[in-house]
């Protein structure tokens, strides 16, 4: 009973995007742009596994448009796939946040730690294995994760699931405990993708991430699957 207005409320705007998935193309995820970035880094969205507006005045157009939809679906998992094996990306052990949804604490479903381990959702939409804040729009929520190697970093890739493009800000923590931003902007990630965040090797090592998202800017519930922290040794 208490999971129904919860699905309700990400239906509706799950039911919106798929339904505008084919017009909604790769060139939104394209225009990715930090603009309102105060550091050096950048952030990009892996592409999206939809297929681009169809062809037309061709009698071949629903076929290469079928071929070109395959082709999408197959870098994306192939991107997925690399990402997943980096050598130089590590998973959160240990995770903490703002709020999570029905105060799920331990290894409950939404809880902290679901942010936690290498990506487990297989399909965008509402999931347990993702974490989600206690209310959908609410605004500022964080979620805070550590990781078992300390490393000089260069990325942070953000696997949204739910309601994706709500991230507003990634630091990193320095040994001292000292917080660096190193993204600031409007996040593009559309359906179920990474939000990456490239930026200049840091000049401390890091071991500790946190995600700022303002749940408000997209409606629904805003959830994360899991969180890579790249980086080396030296
Ligand atoms: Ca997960």
């Amino acid at each position: 009973m208490k999971t129904h207005p919860k699905l309700i409320c990400c239906l509706l705007p799950l039911i919106f995007l798929i339904g505008c998935k084919k017009s909604s193309s790769t060139q939104e995820t394209s225009t990715a742009n930090p603009a309102a970035s105060t550091s050096a880094g950048s952030a990009t969205a892996a592409p999206t596994p939809g297929a681009p507006a169809a062809a037309t005045g061709s009698a071949d157009a629903g076929a290469s448009a079928e071929t070109t939809a395959k082709m999408a679906a197959a870098d994306w998992a192939l991107k997925q796939d690399e990402i997943k094996k980096d050598p130089n990306g590590q998973w959160a052990i240990q995770a903490a946040a703002s709020s999570t949804y029905n105060d799920a604490h331990g290894t409950d479903s939404w809880s902290a730690n679901q942010a936690t381990g290498a990506p487990n959702v297989e399909n965008y939409g509402d999931n347990g294995a993702a974490w989600t804040s206690k209310t959908q729009d609410g605004g500022i929520e964080w979620l805070d994760l550590k990781y078992p190697r300390p490393v000089y970093a260069t990325q942070v890739r953000v696997r949204e699931s739910c309601g994706s493009g709500a991230v507003i800000k990634i630091e990193v923590y320095d040994e001292q405990g000292g917080a660096h931003a190193v993204w600031q902007g409007n996040d593009p990630t559309t359906e179920l993708n990474y939000l990456m965040v490239k930026f200049p090797k840091t000049t401390f090592k890091t071991d500790r991430v946190k995600v700022t998202l303002a749940t408000n800017v997209v409606s629904g519930w805003n959830e994360i699957d899991a969180v890579q922290l790249v980086g080396t040794d030296q």
